[in-house]
């Protein structure tokens, strides 16, 4: 049975997907009634892992340059104000597929160790019912086969960036002697998996290059998700582009110091690049004298550890640029915050160098949709799993409701046609969009009937610029505790100007921000005078999941 509150919000998404989709345009539906004439664009999706705004040209260009995801801007919509509702990679991968809360879709965190309910509504389902082809290409995540996909290769678990392993539809097929999709996780331990050597962000392109070239029926409109492995822990930059960045110098964000004052989960939580980032797994200071508490690199260990599943020439390439690097850290030997300082500026070099791999392939899959005239009706999105903390409050990681990984980048590359009114491309969209949107969109997209238990709204009224009612706050919740980086479950309310933040557990505090005064969410102002009336109608706003 679904709280009151749950059928409410469902129902007033229905309301205000249905309103939006109202059009003079008879051919363009959503509500139910397909017609023969409706266009059905085909979508590349791509999203990566951890991939922060703050390191995409278009939403900042303090640390670097990303012109292949700018393009997709520039040729079409920047979202300014996109988020996602649970910010970790299985559980906003599970919200994507479904247009539905953690909650709603049963897929809360990634350490429970339950498979994705593959045999639930989904939008690749959907898609296909709708004469889609879907696949999907790279990070999963999500434990189990996929399912609802006519095409998919992808990493076990979080993959490797070297020589990586993937499981493929055929890897699978070769293992099918009737066994059930409902093996799950045992079934991906006992299917063959298939080592492609180099590096994971280019390989990831040229499976999807070759779906699109090879592996696909013509004749049909199709959904790809290209879903990247970069740039997740431990950023491992690509051969190519060791040396980038090693000669610019970062300076810490203003608030990398901070003594979390007022706010007890950020104070409790172990994500810190000063405490917690590690000196040999993370920053590859591979020296006996270095004392790493958790992660040998593999030196020693086995044959498909980070470093040991490196061919020779990897290997050697990755020695040359690290080695002198290594030797001046362990004769230096910098400490307290010089220390911290230091380590900022390595996590810095080695993410962009990721970042920058990155942006070239989406360049690569942009060429080859130029290049078979897949442009004209395609569209093209560029998203990550969710924000990333590039030493704001002084973090890495992500999974707290602040907003450095709340906030999901998000651009679409539109095609001439789709739009039809006078401002066309290029253009900055301000409204509340969240990750519960995406199934919609495509659904409305390719013409289907959204269904009324989704969550999200389409986007495509945004994208047509059409007058429409909107949402003005957004719900998150954050589950996966006790667990690594020790961030304390909690659940809240975003509106453009107010986030009230609850955590939970073995905790009881409540948080309140004023975005505008304080974009940084430095000042809790939860329990000041004055505060008593928005923090009435933000708690009105809560879903009660239980009931
Ligand atoms: C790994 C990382 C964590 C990261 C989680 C979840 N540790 O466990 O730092 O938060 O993945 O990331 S590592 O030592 O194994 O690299 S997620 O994006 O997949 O949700
Ligand atoms: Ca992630």
């Amino acid at each position: 049975m679904q709280s009151p509150d749950i059928l409410l919000f469902q129902m007033m998404n229905k309301f205000l997907s249905c309103l939006a989709a109202v059009t003079p345009i008879a051919v363009v539906t959503s509500c139910g009634d397909k017609t023969a004439e409706h266009q059905q664009p085909n979508i590349v999706f791509i999203m990566s892992d951890d991939h922060s705004y703050q390191t995409i040209s278009c939403y900042d260009n303090r640390y670097t340059h990303t012109p292949n995801i700018d393009r997709l801007a520039a040729e079409g919509v920047k979202f300014t104000n996109s988020f996602v509702c649970n910010s970790i990679s299985g559980p906003s991968r599970a919200t994507l597929l479904t247009g539905k809360f953690s909650h709603s879709n049963g897929y809360k965190d990634n350490i429970s160790g339950v498979s994705f309910d593959g045999s639930q509504q989904t939008v690749q389902k959907l898609l296909q019912s709708a004469g889609y082809q879907t696949a999907i290409i790279g990070k999963w995540h999500l434990g189990g086969i996929p399912t609802g996909f006519d095409y998919w290769n992808i990493l076990p678990d979080q993959g490797h960036y070297y020589n990586p392993d993937f499981i493929s539809r055929s890897c699978y097929t070769n293992y099918d002697a009737g066994s059930s999709i409902n093996d799950g996780d045992s079934l991906l331990d006992k299917i063959d998996t298939v080592r492609i050597q180099g590096y994971v962000t280019n390989i990831i392109t040229d499976l999807s290059i070759d779906y699109l070239r090879n592996k696909r029926d013509k004749n049909k409109p199709f959904c790809v998700f290209v879903h990247h492995k970069a740039a997740h822990r431990n950023w491992m930059p690509d051969t190519a582009y060791l040396e980038m960045f090693e000669d610019v110098d970062f300076d810490v964000p203003d608030n990398f110091y901070d003594t979390y004052e007022g706010r007890m989960a950020a104070a409790k939580q172990t994500m810190s690049i000063a405490n917690d980032m590690t000196l040999i797994y993370d920053l590859k200071m591979l020296h006996d004298s270095v004392d790493d508490w958790r992660h040998s690199w593999g030196y020693s260990g086995d044959e498909n550890s980070i470093y040991r599943r490196m061919t020779d020439a990897q290997r050697n390439a990755f020695d040359k640029v690290y080695q002198p690097i290594i030797d001046n850290f362990v004769a230096s030997k910098p400490k307290g915050n010089d220390l911290a300082e230091w380590k900022f500026n390595r996590y810095m070099r080695d993410y962009l160098k990721v970042i920058k791999s990155l942006d070239d392939n989406i360049g690569r899959l942009m060429q080859e949709l130029e290049a078979e005239g897949l442009l004209e009706n395609t569209i093209v999105i560029y998203t990550s799993d969710q924000g990333f903390y590039m030493g704001e409050h002084g973090w890495f990681d992500k999974r707290f409701m602040y907003e450095e990984s709340m906030r999901m980048p998000l651009v679409m590359r539109l095609y001439d046609g789709f739009i039809t009114t006078k401002s066309g491309k290029s253009r900055t969209i301000d409204k509340l969009v969240q990750n519960i949107d995406f199934a919609p969109t495509f659904l409305d997209l390719a013409g289907a009937d959204i269904p009324a238990d989704m969550d999200g709204l389409s986007l495509v009224p945004l994208l047509k610029e059409k007058k429409t009612e909107w949402r003005e706050w957004l719900y998150y919740h954050y589950y996966e505790y006790p667990a690594e980086h020790s961030v304390c479950r909690h659940y809240g309310i975003r509106t453009d100007q107010y986030k009230l933040i609850h955590f939970y557990n073995d905790i009881d505090e409540w948080e309140l921000y004023d975005l505008y005064k304080d974009p940084h969410e430095m000042n809790n102002i939860y329990g000041e005078d004055g505060t008593e009336l928005i923090v009435e109608q933000l708690k009105s706003y809560i879903i009660n999941e239980n009931q």
